[in-house]
């Protein structure tokens, strides 16, 4: 039609032509290695969306090592990622939420200079009612100086040479940091690519939203209960999800708090350090937000064990000084 005006991204490019043009100034094998998890979190998003049509939602009938059911999808989730993990040269450990020890593939001597930790499919109770769901990692140097390979999970968040996740909602977004900023990419499900469409992420400094699982007020130490009594007088909104990654995704684009305080049955919280809370501190550090246990910056705990959870408080810097200002 004359005068019909066409909108064409002037900046196309992809997840995998940037890896490969930053290859060189990475760490050798990580632009594959991350090109490795992008084609898993592609294959999960593909069993995602046809969980329904292929009758693979519900309960195994198993809990996993967290005392939780695992659902279908978080069994072949888990296996995907281990599957294509296993595969590339440069992986020396694989910790998953789904196995209970830590997976040694290779030693340093044999190549194997990455721990890849993850959340296969985190918010897998919200898989059957349709709501954003993900895939959690992070990366972390198996260091020339270790003796004991499986030990090289266990290092603190500051550590991580990348981290990310892949939310699998009404878009499927892969949201990337190697340690200089953030990165948003989208699946074009047409070009079977995540495009880029957003570098060097910042996210808003502050925003009147907290996201907690409100139902356990009771059962929060007294410091919360202030800062949500503080919160209600103060114009604040309330937003939860209830899965980690699409909860984050939102403050990271809108700004606001996400909290998973201790509660009376999880005194160290619920989400899990390394797969959880370490990934996503270091995406909202990246992107100038804050992360906080209450008391110290989540990528400061020195982590004892694999499994092991923490408080999490995180988001735009100013919502997460101000929960951290009605801490004792
Ligand atoms: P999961 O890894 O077993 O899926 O559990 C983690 C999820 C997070 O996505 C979410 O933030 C949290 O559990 C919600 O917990 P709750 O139902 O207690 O509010
Ligand atoms: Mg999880």
């Amino acid at each position: 039609m004359a005068g019909q005006q066409y909108e064409i991204r002037e900046n196309l490019t992809s997840l995998d032509l940037r890896l490969r043009a930053s290859a060189a100034a990475m760490p050798e094998g990580l632009a594959e290695l991350i090109s490795a998890i992008a084609l898993a979190g592609k294959s999960i998003a593909q069993k995602v969306r046809r969980a329904r049509i292929e009758d693979v939602v519900g309960e195994v009938g198993v809990t996993n090592v967290q005392g939780e059911v695992q659902q279908k999808l978080d069994v072949i989730s888990n296996e995907l990622l281990k599957h294509t993990l296993a595969r590339i040269p440069s992986v020396a450990v694989i910790a998953s939420e789904e196995e209970e020890e830590v997976l040694v593939l290779r030693n340093r001597s044999d190549g194997g200079v990455f721990s890849v930790l993850f959340d296969p499919l985190d918010g897998s109770s919200n898989i059957d009612v349709g709501v954003g769901i993900g895939t959690i990692f992070s990366v972390l140097p198996n260091r020339e100086e270790s003796t004991d390979t499986a030990a090289s999970a266990l290092q603190p968040g500051t550590s991580q040479l990348a981290a990310g996740y892949v939310l699998y909602g009404s878009q499927v977004a892969l949201v990337l940091t190697i340690g200089d900023g953030v990165d948003m990419y989208v699946l074009d499900p047409c070009l079977g690519e995540f495009v880029l469409v957003a570098e060097g992420l910042r996210m808003p400094d502050r925003k009147k939203v907290y996201s907690l699982n409100e139902a356990y007020v009771d059962t929060f130490p007294e410091s919360y209960r202030r800062y949500l009594t503080h919160a209600h007088k103060s114009g604040y909104s309330g937003r939860y999800i209830g899965s980690m990654v699409a909860d984050v995704h939102r403050t990271l684009i809108k700004g606001g708090v996400f909290l998973y305080p201790p509660t009376e049955s999880n005194p160290d919280g619920k989400l899990r350090l390394l797969y959880e809370a370490n990934p996503m501190s270091l995406l909202i550090e990246q992107a100038g937000g804050r992360a906080s246990t209450g008391s110290g910056r989540i990528l400061q705990v020195r982590p004892t064990r694999v499994h092991q959870r923490t408080p999490v408080i995180l988001g735009s810097a100013v919502e997460v000084e101000q929960v951290e200002s009605h801490q004792p």
